[in-house]
């Protein structure tokens, strides 16, 4: 078995959680069995491994056979875009959505959602507003559509394609733009009111290359948008490739780079123009440049067969036209098996005790998390389930467990270290921004079953150090 020293403090830490709080995520790394599909595959190091679906091909027996083998992430390769859910304005239409979203859900697949607010494919109502009035009317799309999929998305491109190509890292010309440089959190605010659960991605293309204007610039606004806390939880590279725009050498540089920021990097619509080793060859470059990544979670190509590809004469995905495994497809599978394997545990136990206060301190992280649980009559116990620092401020991730018994509501209260402030929280009601802060349960996550857990999440300027829960139920 091969563990990797990152692995092994991980995992150390955690255990030692575990004995601390009695609620823990356990991460450990173990030797990968050879998985025989891309999503089981890639699920071994907590990924996913995606494909576009387009609608009209899910009476093809060959697409969906592929489809329900390979795939564990969906995304409507045109169905949820502006113009097809809501042609009219005001009506808005998700039959053919629909479709999509049912199909990978009942097949146990997730979906990312593409895309709520974008320059191109408006509806034709749309295409001819400005002003207010379009802003108004994008606020209330992404409002109406990341309302009804609430629940039901892994991932929103909240906002695509933004940026102008070139060197100067500018914002794109579009009616958006025009409504005002804000149009673009204006976007992710509403996004995050109506699916708080649902990750918001920023997505665009040629922002492969770290040198280029357009993916600093794009770096730019993450980090102020991070640094102001506007909600975003991601970044999607699209990744379209070929001679022209081929994979650069600094990939893995970007991404990691896009990581460091404090958000998820997803590779979102990738195809890569060739044919035979070398096609395979970059295709394994940008899977292992994923894999070296932490927080690159998951990896979208943008159709099945080269015939379902909108650029099909370049050949460029991983199956060809009669559904057979490409050369690429066979460097993808085997790069994805090559990665070190992690598991994910969640063990709960129950105390009788009211309060146990237990600190744990490792030389392998900068971060000292100091739990505290209460069990009240019925329960709970609060543990942080994930933490990004980075240089000036963090995000944290808490996760509340029920105990024995169910609760009906939640408050969990964080000491807080001196000189953070937290600059937004989501999935709670928050009192405070500095010292002790408490987050209570919102109307859709107070109610927990026995040992059922939720999680809530906030942004803080300055150095996580030791946090401390408490968490309290009725
Ligand atoms: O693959 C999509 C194609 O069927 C559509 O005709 C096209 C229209 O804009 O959009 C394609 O998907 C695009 C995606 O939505 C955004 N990034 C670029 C993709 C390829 O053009």
């Amino acid at each position: 078995m091969k563990l990797t020293a990152r692995s092994v403090s991980r995992a150390a830490l955690v255990t030692a959680l575990v004995a601390a709080t009695g609620s823990a995520v356990v991460l450990t790394a173990t030797t990968a069995s050879a998985a025989s599909t891309l999503g089981a595959s890639a699920a071994q190091s907590g990924r996913y491994f995606g494909t576009a679906v387009a609608g009209g091909r899910l009476g093809d027996s060959t697409y969906v056979g592929i489809l329900n083998r390979e795939f564990n992430m969906v995304t409507a390769e045109n169905e949820m875009k502006i113009d097809a859910t809501e042609p009219q304005q005001g009506r808005f239409t998700y039959t053919n959505a629909d479709r999509i979203v049912n199909h990978a859900r009942g097949q146990g697949m997730r979906v990312r959602g593409h895309t709520l607010a974008w320059h191109s494919q408006q509806p034709a109502w749309m295409q001819s507003m400005s002003g207010s009035a379009l802003r108004q009317a994008m606020l209330n799309h992404v409002t109406q559509v990341a309302t009804y999929y609430r629940g039901k998305i892994y991932a929103w491109d909240v906002v695509n394609e933004a940026f102008a190509d070139g060197s100067t890292g500018a914002r794109r010309d579009s009616n958006l733009q025009r409504t005002g440089n804000d149009w673009i959190e204006a976007a992710f605010r509403a996004a995050r009111a109506a699916d708080p659960g649902a990750k918001l991605c920023y997505n665009d293309y040629n922002t492969d290359d770290w040198t280029h204007a357009k993916t600093q610039a794009v770096y730019r606004m993450v980090q102020d948008f991070k640094q102001r806390g506007v909600p975003i939880d991601c970044v999607g590279l699209q990744s379209h490739f070929n001679s022209q725009s081929p994979v650069p050498s600094n990939y893995q540089t970007t991404l990691q780079n896009f990581a460091n920021l404090g958000v998820d990097v997803q590779i979102t619509e990738l195809d890569i123009e060739g044919s035979g080793t070398a096609q395979a060859q970059n295709y394994e470059r940008v899977v292992k440049a994923c894999l070296a990544v932490t927080r690159c979670t998951g990896i979208t190509v943008w159709g099945i067969r080269d015939s379902d590809s909108w650029r099909s004469y370049g050949t460029p995905l991983l199956f060809d036209n009669n559904g057979n495994k490409k050369a690429a497809y066979t460097s993808v599978l085997n790069a994805l098996n090559a990665a070190p394997t992690t598991s994910t545990t969640t063990t709960t136990t129950t105390t009788s005790s009211t309060t146990t206060t237990t600190s744990t301190t490792t030389t392998t992280t900068s971060t000292t998390t100091t739990t505290s649980t209460t069990q009240g009559p019925a329960g709970c116990s609060a543990s942080v389930s994930a933490l990004d620092q980075w240089s000036s401020g963090f995000v944290a991730t808490i996760k509340v467990t029920a105990g024995s018994a169910a609760v009906n509501g939640w408050s969990a209260s964080l000491a807080l270290p001196p000189g953070v402030t937290i600059v937004n929280s989501w999935n709670s009601e928050r009192s405070g921004s500095t010292g002790t802060v408490t987050f209570g349960n919102v109307a859709y996550n107070g109610g927990l079953p026995a040992g059922g857990s939720t999680e809530f999440g906030f942004q803080a300027n300055g150095t996580a150090g030791a946090l401390s829960l408490t968490c309290t139920s009725r």
